[in-house]
């Protein structure tokens, strides 16, 4: 706090919580997604950054993200998969796939499920697009030339937002793209590649933090942090999203009866809503999640922050409004825990921003 002399005229100075972000994100272009068979325009796409940076920009002060070592990246995935996405796309770049398919995406299309290797011990496929398939896991999830760096670069914002909420902030915000939540420790799809939630949990774990809720208001089952945290009674995991059971991604993942294995027996919960929910229903799921975590006291807080629940958003059938979104940070922001919010999805680009606007908004009312 200034002291009121010198205090200048507050009302366009920033005042909501930090934003990081990194220029590097934006060098992910999938460009495409095969979805049943058919590749349609990429909905992930670089633009997603601008429009949210212009909705934050004038609000909230602009924090760029500080390179990090790859240790709390390790802590959640398998070397294996880190060593692939670092490497190839150069690998794509120095095969015939030019020639051979014309573009410089790579996309598997042979995936090793138990259905093709009925219990032999396969031998790794030595052509790129044989081996893509035990990394990646649909036909959505495109690498190219930027990809890898833009992962990366996700991962440093979520870990620079950790620091600041770490040296007292009370919450941070963290622009991460692509997305990371579909991200498992050895494998990537749904258009993430590094699961930068799952990475904020550990490094608040690592900060001293003994119990971290990580509550995920995107559209889709965040299989993958669910995965991470699985069997872990230390990081708790709490989903609203889509009802998979409707036809929806992650389709196998994210049904009300998972809830946690072994040490991590109940410290899962999932809240499918059907499609065409709206607010209503929505943010009975989110208070109720809020409750769930409350209840066995966190020191802080990661939220996985998709706003592809909205409306307008191509990606889900859902139909939660902008107060609703408002509602949203408000209900998890009056939890009063040390707080790092991490973007998932949200496609419409028109709206995109102020949905996460609103949200964050009302994250600090609550938190105050
Ligand atoms: C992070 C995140 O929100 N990932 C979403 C992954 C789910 N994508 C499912 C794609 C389904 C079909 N998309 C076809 C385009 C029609 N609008
Ligand atoms: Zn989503």
């Amino acid at each position: 706090m200034t002291s009121p002399g010198t205090s200048p005229a507050t009302s366009s100075l920033p005042t909501g919580m930090p934003v990081v972000w990194s220029p590097t994100t934006r060098e992910h272009d999938p460009r495409h997604e095969v979805w049943v068979g058919v590749p349609t325009p990429a909905v992930e796409v670089p633009s997603r950054v601008d429009e949210i940076l212009g909705a934050l920009g004038e609000r909230h002060p602009l924090v760029p993200a500080r390179g990090h070592s790859d240790e709390p990246l390790a802590r959640v995935h398998a070397p294996e998969l880190l060593r692939f996405l670092a490497t190839a796309a150069e690998q794509w770049a120095a095969g015939p796939y030019a020639d051979l398919v014309g573009q410089d995406r790579m996309v598997p299309y042979v995936f090793p499920t138990a259905a093709l290797l009925q219990g032999m011990p396969p031998t790794p496929a030595t052509a790129l697009h044989g081996r893509a398939g035990a990394f990646c896991y649909d036909t959505m999830t495109l690498v190219g030339p930027g990809t890898w760096p833009a992962a990366r670069a996700a991962v440093d914002c979520a870990l620079t937002a950790v620091d600041l909420v770490t040296d007292g902030e009370p919450a941070a915000y963290a622009l991460c793209r692509p997305p990371g939540h579909h991200a498992t420790r050895d494998g990537y799809g749904g258009s993430c590649y590094l699961n930068n939630a799952a990475v904020t949990a550990e490094a608040l774990r690592a900060a001293g933090h003994p119990r971290v809720a990580v509550l995920d208001v995107d559209a889709h089952h965040g299989n993958g942090t669910q995965a991470v945290f699985w069997e872990r009674a230390d990081v708790l995991y709490g989903s609203v999203h889509v009802d998979p059971a409707d036809g929806w991604f992650p389709h196998l993942f994210g049904h009300a009866s998972e809830t946690g294995g072994g040490a991590g027996r109940g410290a899962t919960r999932n809240l499918p809503v059907p499609e065409g929910s709206g607010d209503e229903i929505w943010l009975e799921g989110v208070a109720a999640l809020a409750s769930w975590a409350g209840a066995r006291e966190p020191t802080a807080l990661v939220i996985s922050l998709g706003v592809d629940a909205a409306a307008d958003d191509p990606e889900s059938p859902l139909q939660v409004s902008r107060d609703g979104y408002r509602e949203t940070g408000r209900l998890l922001g009056a939890l009063g825990l040390p707080t790092v919010l991490v973007q998932e999805g949200g496609y419409h680009l028109p709206t995109l921003g102020s949905l996460v606007a609103a949200c964050l908004d009302g994250h600090q009312q609550a938190a105050g």
